[in-house]
């Protein structure tokens, strides 16, 4: 089957947005601020299996539908009716000079199965829009009004409602093109699913296969915070002073940070958006943007977390103490002498932390405050990115404004992970089995916490 929609609107109303959302692609078209982007008919098709196809055709938009309602209803054209007066109107000079754009859309109203009427609850339904919902019937085509900008509340949804009642269009969309929810494009699944009864089934393969793909990109996403999480708890650096030595608090920065673009980075991929989608640089201030570091401590203090003198409190010898008196208590020197001289089984992990006490060597881990401002970022650009519509055109700016995660609660419930993951600094090379019971309990963990963001 190929059902085809045809995406309608007055100029500057979202049309191609929608499609772009739809496809989950942000180079469908031109999308801009400025009215009258789209100049020409584009023509695009979701595969729902194989040799089944959604078309989606992008119109320009109308705009002088007034003048345009008028001619409808003038001598010339008064007593053709459908197609007939359509394909009369596309073949008229009109159709060459003033009515241009309009008539693109209405040569393609002939030949679609559905018509998608896309409004901007922003605005109030005036005349010109109630002559294009009038022109549209014309077609006798059925339609499903798009109540697009619908993240924020409307004053004027409710006499759009009503007026799409009056017109016996019951079955109209809410939705939003740059703040996305899965359950609005639902729903207009679901009004196709009962214009075309005998597509159901076929629409609803189609809705079940977005249900998963979305499922499937958040146990990615969450899948690849933890495995970030675990490197950068593993990772230590080993250094012969503390404070540590320029040189080696910056490889230990640069480390963490790298950790954290790489995540960040395919984060954005999985949910196919581009490097501009995100604004985050290591800069505190770039091109007058206030960017956000994870080592400044700026950003600590803004995210609410709380650390002793900066982001790099944390040599790893207190840690590593902590363990340590957790699970043996610590005698002499001769004894920790002996269980390394021994090579204790069980104790070897801590091998390394305990040569560093008796030889002065330290090793530099990521402390508390900055594993749970990494993990807070992460969860929050996660949120975001399964909300972001691909019509977005504004760059994310990860803060703290809308986080909704309590930094005590992640704190205490990760660290006690951390901190088996700080013993093993061989997962900094290695990708633990997906059964593996840590990366388990800290995949859990995240998805708890995630939830409380969306
Ligand atoms: N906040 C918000 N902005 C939107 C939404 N839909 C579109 N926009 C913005 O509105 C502007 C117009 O979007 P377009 O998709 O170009 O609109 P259009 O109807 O295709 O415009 P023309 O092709 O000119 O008729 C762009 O700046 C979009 O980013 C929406 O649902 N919410
Ligand atoms: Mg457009």
């Amino acid at each position: 089957m190929s059902l085809s929609l045809l995406v309608v609107g007055h100029a500057n109303t979202g049309k191609t947005s929608l499609i772009r959302t739809l496809l989950r692609r942000h180079d469908f078209g031109t999308v801009s601020p400025k009215a009258g982007a789209t100049r020409h008919i584009e023509r695009v098709q979701i595969e729902i299996s194989a040799g089944q196809f959604l078309t989606l055709t992008d119109t320009p938009g109308f705009e002088d539908s007034m003048a345009l309602w008028e001619i409808r209803q003038s001598g010339e054209f008064q007593s053709l009716q459908g197609a007939q007066w359509l394909t009369a109107f596309c073949d008229s000079p009109y159709a060459q000079q003033a009515f241009e754009q309009e008539a693109k859309a209405l040569k393609q109203l002939v030949s679609c199965d559905i018509v998608l009427y896309v409004i901007d609850v922003r605005q109030a339904p005036l005349g010109k829009y109630l002559d294009e919902l009038s022109i549209l019937a014309t077609a006798s085509k059925p339609i499903i009004p798009i109540l697009n900008f619908s993240a924020h509340s409307s004053p004027h949804y409710d006499s759009w409602k009503q007026i799409l009642a009056q017109r016996h269009l019951h079955a109209f969309v809410k939705y939003d093109s740059v703040a996305f929810y899965f359950e609005d494009e639902k729903r207009l699944y679901q009004s196709l699913q009962s214009l075309v009864p005998d597509q159901y089934d076929t629409i609803e393969k189609l809705i079940k296969h977005r249900e998963e793909a979305a499922q499937q990109r958040l146990q990615l996403a969450l899948g690849q915070l933890t495995e970030s999480l675990i490197k950068l708890a593993s990772w230590r650096l080993e250094c012969d002073a503390y404070p540590p030595k320029v040189e080696d608090a910056k490889q230990f920065e640069t480390t963490v940070r790298s950790i954290e673009s790489q995540l960040l980075n395919n984060l954005l991929a999985l949910y196919e958006f581009r490097h501009e989608d995100l604004q985050t640089t290591p800069m505190p201030i770039q091109n007058g943007h206030w960017q956000q570091d994870i080592f400044a401590k700026e950003t600590l203090k803004e995210w609410g977390i709380e650390a002793g003198t900066s982001a790099m409190t944390g040599a790893a010898i207190g840690a590593s103490i902590d363990v340590l008196s957790a699970g043996l208590s610590l005698g002499t020197a001769t004894t920790l002498g002996a269980i390394i001289g021994a090579g204790w089984k069980t104790g070897q992990h801590y091998k390394d932390t305990l040569k560093s006490k008796l030889t002065n060597q330290h090793f530099l881990t990521a402390d508390t405050a900055t594993l749970t401002l990494f993990t807070l970022r992460a969860l929050t650009l996660t949120s975001h990115l399964n909300q972001r519509g691909h019509a977005t055109q504004q760059a994310f700016i990860l803060n703290n404004k809308e986080s909704e995660i309590s930094h005590k609660t992640l704190t205490k419930d990760l660290s006690p992970l951390w901190k088996q993951a700080q013993q093993h600094p061989a997962w900094f090379h290695q990708v633990l089995p997906e059964t593996h019971p840590l990366k388990e309990a800290i995949n859990d963990l995240l998805k708890h916490h995630l939830k409380q963001l969306t």
